[in-house]
């Protein structure tokens, strides 16, 4: 039998209180890296409007505000948090609409419906939950990009919520800009681009599993969110724009997800195959047009993917690379996330991140050198709440990168914050 519907209705100034549904104790706390957090939160620092002084050959420095202010607390980490995901959204991404006016959602069978209603339209969609488990609850779930089943290995005790990201924001390539359930609601020529839009769409999923649990089972607390490839950057990108999200686990995501752009510009440069800037914006719709603007100038960037995934930080982070696959960047990514890394570093939450790069495995097929001691150790301990699951502090790689140094490309210190 459909379950009766559950609605979240954002308070309005013309709304009276008598119809407005509470939202739950989670969703009233401002998330810091939101569009729908306030620009500035308390006393953060004034964003500039510019780009600032470029950089080259090595990555910003996170600890740094694009003012030039030092990050020196976790209070201020808070306030870089939100100033990156500004610029990020300016300059690459597009912006992230803030929250609803609002959201209704029911369960039946196996499917969650959602509707949302925002900017005077309506849109609904759906997700498949899979894998439920048994006993009342309640369950992590790990939301999965794609109508398929994860292409990874989902362990026993948590469920998989099947997302159809393409029907959210269509990825056929360049023709594709601007069409899917989310620019109906926003308007086609809105600036996000697919990823945005995606991290949106999931976004509307834990509203509903917030709205849902005695329904549904699943504990929108312990959410996690994949996906491979393509849909690997949607996963990334999610979990930096969404702090609902527990456990982000990317897998393969290369240029444009945990790759970073000035590294694959620097390989491009040394004769290696990688996608870069220039490429991915003729590929497909991934990020705002008004990236297009800077895809021969990435040092003019006030960000780089690092910070993209610092985003998360210290929210716990699992990433898989393929060390076989040069055209998504094995060095970019590798040095992207080492130095992504010293954001965890400085939180002291290093046990909180994980990089992990093997071969011998086709693109998407999980190998299975990264699932016993690593991926069940994140899904364990940050998911089924087992905290003897494993280490979850690696960052590994099959092969060297002699020609790549960390620590010069990252020249900046690390601060201990608390
Ligand atoms: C890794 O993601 C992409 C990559 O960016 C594209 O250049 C390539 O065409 O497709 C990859 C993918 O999504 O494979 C399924």
């Amino acid at each position: 039998p459909v379950q009766p519907s559950s609605t979240y209705v954002a308070p309005q100034p013309s709304t009276t209180l008598s119809t407005v549904v509470v939202p739950p104790a989670s969703s009233s706390v401002a998330p810091p890296v939101s569009s729908s957090a306030p620009v500035n939160p308390g006393t953060c620092p004034s964003v500039p409007s510019g780009l600032g002084s470029p950089v080259s050959n090595q990555l910003n420095d996170p600890f740094t505000f694009h003012g030039g202010g030092k990050v020196t607390s976790k209070s201020d980490w808070t306030c870089r948090q939100a100033e990156i995901s500004q610029l990020l959204q300016r300059y690459e991404l597009g912006t992230l609409p803030g929250k609803p006016s609002s959201v209704t959602a029911s369960f039946s069978g196996s499917t969650l419906s959602i509707t949302v209603n925002d900017n005077g339209k309506s849109i609904s969609f759906s997700v498949s939950i899979s894998g439920r488990p048994s006993g009342s609850g309640p369950h992590p779930a790990i939301i999965n990009f794609g109508t398929l089943g994860a292409s990874l290995p989902v362990p026993a005790g948590v469920a998989t919520i099947g997302f159809n990201n393409d029907d959210i924001a269509a990825q056929q390539g360049g023709s594709s800009r601007g069409q899917g359930k989310f620019y109906t609601l926003y308007g086609s020529s809105h600036s996000a681009g697919a990823l945005t839009a995606w991290a949106w769409g999931v976004s509307r999923i834990i509203d509903a599993l917030e709205l849902t649990q005695a329904q549904t089972g699943i504990d929108p607390k312990r959410i996690g969110v994949t996906g491979c490839s393509r849909n690997g950057k949607g996963a990334i990108v999610a979990g930096a724009l969404e702090p609902r999200i527990a456990l982000t686990l990317p897998q393969e995501s290369g240029a444009g997800g945990a790759g970073c752009w000035r590294i694959a510009t620097w390989q491009k440069s040394q004769g290696q195959n990688v996608q870069d800037s220039t490429q991915i914006v003729q590929e497909n719709v991934w990020f705002s047009p008004n990236f297009n603007t800077y895809v021969n100038n990435v040092n003019q960037l006030p960000f780089d993917h690092h910070l993209l995934a610092g985003l998360i930080a210290p929210r716990p982070v699992y990433i898989m690379e393929n060390v076989d696959m040069e055209w998504l960047g094995k060095v970019s990514t590798y040095g992207c996330m080492g130095i992504a890394r010293k954001q965890w570093q400085a939180l002291g939450a290093l046990d909180k991140f994980g990089y992990s790069q093997v071969g011998g495995n086709s693109h998407c097929s999980f190998p299975s050198s990264q699932q016993g001691s690593e991926l069940n150790a994140f899904i364990g301990k940050f998911l089924l709440n087992n905290a003897n699951a494993g280490n979850t502090n690696i960052f590994r790689s099959t092969q060297t990168h002699s020609s790549f140094n960390l620590d010069n490309w990252s020249p900046w210190a690390v601060p201990t914050l608390n």
